[in-house]
């Protein structure tokens, strides 16, 4: 693919509300909207601008001469969530009231869970329609199919976190990059276009003031609030937005030649955003492309933030064993079993990996960097998972362990690229069967010798360690 000529051709060209790619569009309660107000019920993408989902809510609601709404709901608890997750989101989410207020779309934060309050919410505001995000994981399915049943009007998901939506892109689980590289690129050219403007929504709201009590709200969630460092990212859409700009125009530049070492800042730093959805993929994408860096550049980033976050998606949505071992494919596992009772060179409980109290200071300087910024690098997430397996009692423990660890500290976890990044690290998933040995049998083996050809480790656990 020739990216700069593709922006040129398409990606440049701006969609009109009124021709909306209806394959994003998936509908779980058929139907024509009722009369009474759209009602977005967002969730996985936690933004005002660049937003399909947000779009095609609107031109339901112009369509039908309704008032639109928003509304999140803010679970007790999500996942390994801790607090410091909940406060990215919930700043976030603070931050899109104006824009909607000028918007003339009332924003609500409600708190509880999503199956409760969002069906409540629709009755008391006889909604005549709901919109709904895509998202591939086990409890949004759930809940979204216990609104289905709840609700009696037309209710439409739609997919606004991927390229080219993941329902669209395969009807089934891909083995890996190269089976899925064609199925998206080829149907790149319908979905990589410029979004249409979201108007100022021209029907009226008459239900209820919509207010965020942010203390009430954080009063509300039940989860840990013992992890205690600060997170040095700063939550928000427009936070998002700034960082894409530095990212383009001081690093992308460097991303194919250093992106692997952690220390040269070469990537974007973008994942704690694009899971929270407060930027928007496409945008990402059609900003790379615009950016008058050398192709290469472009090339490597756009293989990450597109093929293998959407391989991620695929994954998730169509194996239920996404986050457990099961989830890996059949030769892996085969492998795993037979070296299940090698004698390992070190053996941790959970707690001490937790800790960073292994006798290997990388790994603990790469666990540290996860506890103490909510972020570590992708290239030593590499290794800490695999080590991870290496230090473990069996596989099985392994994945659970690394899971929980990824889930409760990274900010960008609790995502289908931190389950499939997982079982790729650990069990051989969209991999090939590497050479047999010890412990890893024929799952890619990688250690410190390997990460000091890349970069300074010595400066890297000078710096986390
Ligand atoms: P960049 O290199 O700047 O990439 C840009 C974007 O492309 C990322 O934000 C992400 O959306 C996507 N991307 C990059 N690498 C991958 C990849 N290998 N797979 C899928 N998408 C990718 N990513 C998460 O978003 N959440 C996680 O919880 C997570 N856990 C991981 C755990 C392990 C064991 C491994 C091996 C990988 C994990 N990844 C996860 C994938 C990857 O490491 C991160 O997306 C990346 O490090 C985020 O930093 P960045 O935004 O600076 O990345
Ligand atoms: N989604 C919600 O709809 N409500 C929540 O309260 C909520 C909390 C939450 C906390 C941490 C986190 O990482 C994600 C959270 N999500 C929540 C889901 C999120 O929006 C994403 O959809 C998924 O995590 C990734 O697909």
């Amino acid at each position: 693919m020739d990216w700069t000529d593709f922006f040129k051709k398409n990606a440049s060209t701006k969609t009109a509300l009124s021709a909306f790619p209806m394959g994003r569009v998936h509908a779980i309660n058929p139907g024509k909207p009722l009369a009474g107000p759209v009602i977005y019920w967002m969730s996985r993408d936690q933004r005002v601008d660049d937003h399909w989902g947000l779009l095609y809510s609107q031109k339901l609601a112009l369509e039908a001469r309704q008032p639109l709404a928003v509304v999140y709901c803010l679970a007790p608890r999500f996942l390994d969530a801790t607090f410091r997750s909940y406060r990215f989101l919930l700043e976030g989410l603070c931050g899109l009231s104006s824009r909607f207020q000028e918007l003339g779309i009332p924003f609500f934060v409600l708190s509880g869970e999503p199956a409760n309050c969002l069906p409540r919410f629709a009755f008391t505001v006889r909604a005549g329609c709901l919109v709904a995000d895509f998202d591939p994981l086990k409890i949004k399915q759930q809940w979204i199919a216990s609104i289905s049943h709840q609700v009696r009007v037309p209710f439409f998901e739609v997919d606004s976190h991927n390229i080219v939506p993941c329902r669209k892109t395969s009807g089934k689980q891909e083995s890996s990059a190269r089976t899925i590289r064609p199925k998206i690129l080829n149907q790149l050219r319908a979905y990589l276009t410029e979004y249409p403007l979201l108007e100022r929504h021209p029907y009226r709201w008459t239900g209820p003031r919509p207010q965020i009590n942010r203390p009430e709200l954080e009063n509300s969630l039940a989860v840990d609030r013992n992890v205690i460092f600060e997170t040095p990212f700063e939550p928000g859409q427009e936070s998002g937005k700034a960082g894409l700009e530095k990212f383009i125009t001081e690093r992308l530049k460097r991303y194919d030649q250093q992106a692997p070492d952690p220390l040269a800042g070469a990537c974007s730093d973008l994942s704690p955003y694009l899971h929270f959805g407060q930027i928007s993929v496409q945008r990402v994408a059609i900003e790379t492309l615009k950016a008058k860096t050398p192709p290469a550049a472009k090339t490597a980033f756009l293989e990450e933030l597109i093929i293998r976050r959407e391989l991620a998606d695929n994954f998730c949505f169509y194996n239920s064993h996404y986050d457990a071992l099961d989830g890996a494919p059949q030769w892996a596992l085969r492998s795993l079993q037979k070296h299940c009772k090698d004698k390992r060179p070190y053996l941790y409980p959970p707690e001490q990996f937790e800790r960073a109290r292994t006798h290997d200071p990388l790994w603990n300087a790469a666990q540290l960097q996860m506890a103490r910024t909510g972020k570590m690098h992708g290239y030593m997430r590499m290794y800490w998972a695999k080590k991870i397996l290496e230090w473990s009692e069996d596989p099985r423990q392994a994945v659970h362990c690394a899971i929980h660890l990824n889930d409760r500290y990274e900010l960008d976890g609790r995502d289908p690229n931190g389950y499939a990044g997982i079982l790729w690290a650990i069990a051989g998933l969209h991999d090939r069967p590497w050479p047999e040995r010890p412990v890893f049998g024929q799952i890619r083996y990688m250690n410190d010798a390997g990460c000091a050809r890349k970069f300074d480790v010595k400066a890297y656990i000078k710096k986390y360690g």
